[in-house]
């Protein structure tokens, strides 16, 4: 069965064009309950640490650049399903080709500058909540 948590950032694009209030409205209205939640900014470290699957891809070190040149947001979102219904909610990485009506659509500057994270996996949901929340700054 699905699980029911998600891991998502708005990514510094979107807080410098000021959508962090926009892309929270389409998030809660789409159903997802914010659990945890905190603006920060990811060292170099963290987000070679965070996005380490990628680390043989050309892009790698551009990714790297981009999510640290400023501030993020890191959520926690519950729902059913939330894995798949946030990717949906979302729409594909490259807002050229994401479904209208998507936070990328809407939001996106570009393939690489893409507003927001989304979790691909359960297991990767778990993994990514737990890189940026204790268990105490989750609510019940
Ligand atoms: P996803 O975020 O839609 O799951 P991934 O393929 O996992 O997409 O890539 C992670 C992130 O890396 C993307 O959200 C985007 O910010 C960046 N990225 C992906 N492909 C490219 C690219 O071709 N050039 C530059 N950045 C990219």
């Amino acid at each position: 069965m699905a699980g029911n948590r998600t891991f998502t950032m708005i990514k510094p694009d979107a807080v410098e064009s000021n959508n962090i209030g926009n892309i929270l409205q389409m998030i809660t209205d789409a159903g997802f309950t914010i659990k945890a939640m905190k603006l920060r900014r990811l060292s170099e470290d963290q987000a070679k640490k965070f996005y380490e699957v990628h680390a043989e891809r050309p892009f790698y070190m551009e990714l790297v650049e981009y999510m640290t040149s400023g501030p993020i947001v890191a959520a926690i979102l519950e729902k059913d399903n939330a894995v798949a219904d946030f990717r949906a909610l979302i729409g594909a990485t490259d807002p050229a080709e994401a479904a209208e009506g998507t936070i990328r659509a809407k939001y996106a500057e570009s393939k690489a500058k893409n507003a927001v994270h989304g979790s691909d996996s359960d297991e990767n949901a778990a993994i990514e909540c737990a890189f940026h929340f204790a268990d105490e700054e989750i609510v019940g």
